[in-house]
């Protein structure tokens, strides 16, 4: 059995089945190996950054890795922009990025690369194998690491003759990482804080802490102290709906922001940081909170949240507490007339399917998608932690791999959607259950706003150029189609209503431009 073989075994016993690829030539045994070896499902994304933002996707829903296959320093650095989101995320992911034969390397081919170099920054785990000798090991080594909570990136690099020559067999798993626990004074400090504080205290939640279970324990610490609590702006994977505990999340704008957070003197951190601006601007705060807020980390979030958050129940005498803030069910009416950011969060109130996973990649105008959408069925709601946009589709792609039987809902600006549009082709070809709106405002609104917001007056027609997506006008219904997805455009909310019925009705993808 070769290298390349003993590495595919070594992935399926470590509990890693699924893999995203682009693959060239220096990964064709591994190509072969995967052909060869039953058990893996692969998926061929036709851009990196679909490769990689798929993995962040799957293990955002899945809560296990998959693999990536990318093709040398090239086709990593292509997929870095969502790897940079999957960290952030917490995901896991192993990568495996082929490499020349070790003897070929020093030659300096065309495709020679750096390639430690460029997965360093977005690895937590880096590791070329030299050996095919080495390599199952290895393999299972990048399992381990990429399973250390929440979720860390392992990058195994793979050379060619490493993949081809005489390897080990399968290598045995190691064992899964265990989150570490908190110390005791942690609980008894958090304690003391929420005991004093009322509602001048607040709880930040952020990473596991804002799943269903641990929701439901700081809904009951609210209830006893009458403490706040809010997540960070982006969450990697919240929990909510009817039934489940409502959060909302510190906006983005920094003067909400700074009014939102105001009334707490002290903060209790879950998983979640102190709270900063996403970006300096001038006479603006970077840091959200008020000058003196005392912050107190319960957890951080690679440690065990579920027994921290336990155990400070336990403590402040709340186990039979009715949690705080459960959201009724309420389904807004269905709205007609022009399409507007509140019209379209009472389409999406009404109508998000039970267990529905949502993509939110909306920017703008789903600013204020949460207030309509508290008491729709229990649903999932994903963000970009990281910033850098076209994370949308790919996640949609590997959230709907991982959870077949789930309706994902992908909520996409039309200039992020476009960073990553090849993903619309992978959708199509593994038939996924993805319903896809596309907000057509023909503009990086957001960065409209950002001109005014670092002090520019009047801005002329060449900076409203650089943000406007016109001349020619993206056409959403022929993308979809020439990749093999159903679409269709609206520009009413009547219409909007009636073809997301129809997308959420069918079994697979559906496409829906909205015309703003
Ligand atoms: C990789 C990357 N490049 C550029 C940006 C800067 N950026 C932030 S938002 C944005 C435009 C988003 O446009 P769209 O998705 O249409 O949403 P809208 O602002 O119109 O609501 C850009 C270019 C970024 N965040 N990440």
């Amino acid at each position: 059995m070769n290298g390349a073989e003993s590495l595919v075994r070594t992935l399926l016993a470590g509990g890693v089945d699924v893999c995203f690829t682009n693959p060239g030539t220096s990964e064709m045994h591994f190509v072969a190996a995967l052909d060869a070896v039953p058990g893996m499902r692969c998926s061929l994304c036709l851009f990196e950054g679909g490769v990689t933002g798929a993995a962040d996707g799957y293990y955002r829903m899945a809560g296990r890795p998959a693999s990536t296959l990318l093709h040398l320093g090239p086709g990593l650095a292509n997929g870095v922009s969502n790897l940079h989101n999957a960290k952030k995320a917490g995901s896991g992911i192993v990568n495996i990025v082929g490499e020349h034969a070790t003897y070929h390397i020093e030659l300096d081919a065309p495709l020679t690369a750096d390639i430690e170099g460029i997965a360093r920054p977005v690895s937590h785990w880096v590791k070329t194998s030299l050996s095919s000798k080495d390599i199952a090991r290895d393999g299972a080594e990048a399992i381990q690491a990429a399973q250390v909570a929440p979720g860390q990136i392992a990058t195994l690099i793979l050379p060619g003759d490493t993949a081809w020559n005489e390897g080990t067999g399968p290598a045995e798993p190691l064992p899964l990482p265990e989150r570490p626990k908190v110390d005791a004074d942690r609980i008894t400090a958090a304690a003391r804080a929420l005991a004093a504080g009322g509602s001048d205290t607040l709880i930040l939640l952020g990473g596991a802490a804002v799943q269903e279970a641990n929701l439901r324990l700081a809904g009951q610490l609210a209830a006893k102290t009458g403490c706040g609590l809010l997540t960070e702006w982006a969450n990697a994977r919240l929990d909510r709906g009817a039934g489940r505990i409502e959060v909302n999340r510190i906006p983005f704008v920094v003067e909400k922001a700074l009014d939102v957070l105001k009334p707490y003197k002290r903060i209790v951190l879950v998983g979640a940081k102190p709270p900063v601006a996403f970006f300096a601007y001038p006479n603006k705060p970077s840091v959200l909170t008020p000058e003196g807020t005392e912050f107190i980390e319960l957890a951080d979030a690679s440690q065990d949240i579920a027994a921290a958050l336990d155990a400070l129940v336990q403590e402040l005498n709340a186990t039979s507490a009715e949690p705080a803030g459960i959201s009724q069910p309420n389904r807004p009416a269905l709205p007609s007339g022009t399409i507007n950011p509140e019209g379209i969060a009472a389409v999406l109130g009404h109508l998000i399917p039970e267990n529905a996973v949502i993509v939110d990649e909306s920017v703008t105008t789903g600013r204020e998608f949460f207030p309509q959408t508290a008491g729709a069925a229990p649903h999932a709601w994903l963000n970009n932690r990281g910033g850098s946009i076209g994370y949308g589709l790919p996640v949609a792609t590997g959230a709907a791999m991982a959870c077949p039987g789930q309706k994902v809902i992908a909520l996409e600006g039309d200039g992020s959607a476009m960073y990553t549009v090849q993903s619309l082709w992978t959708i199509a070809r593994e038939n996924l259950d993805v319903t896809i709106l596309v907000f057509s405002n023909r503009s990086y609104k957001i960065l409209r706003g950002e001109l005014t917001n670092v002090g520019v007056q009047n801005p002329g027609p060449r900076a409203v150029d650089m943000l406007t997506l016109n001349r020619p006008n993206l056409d959403w219904v022929s993308m979809a189609k020439g990749m093999g997805v159903e679409a269709q455009k609206v520009d009413e909310l009547g219409a909007l209503a009636k073809a997301f019925e129809k997308g959420l009705s069918v079994d697979g993808p559906y496409l829906i431009e909205l015309e703003m």
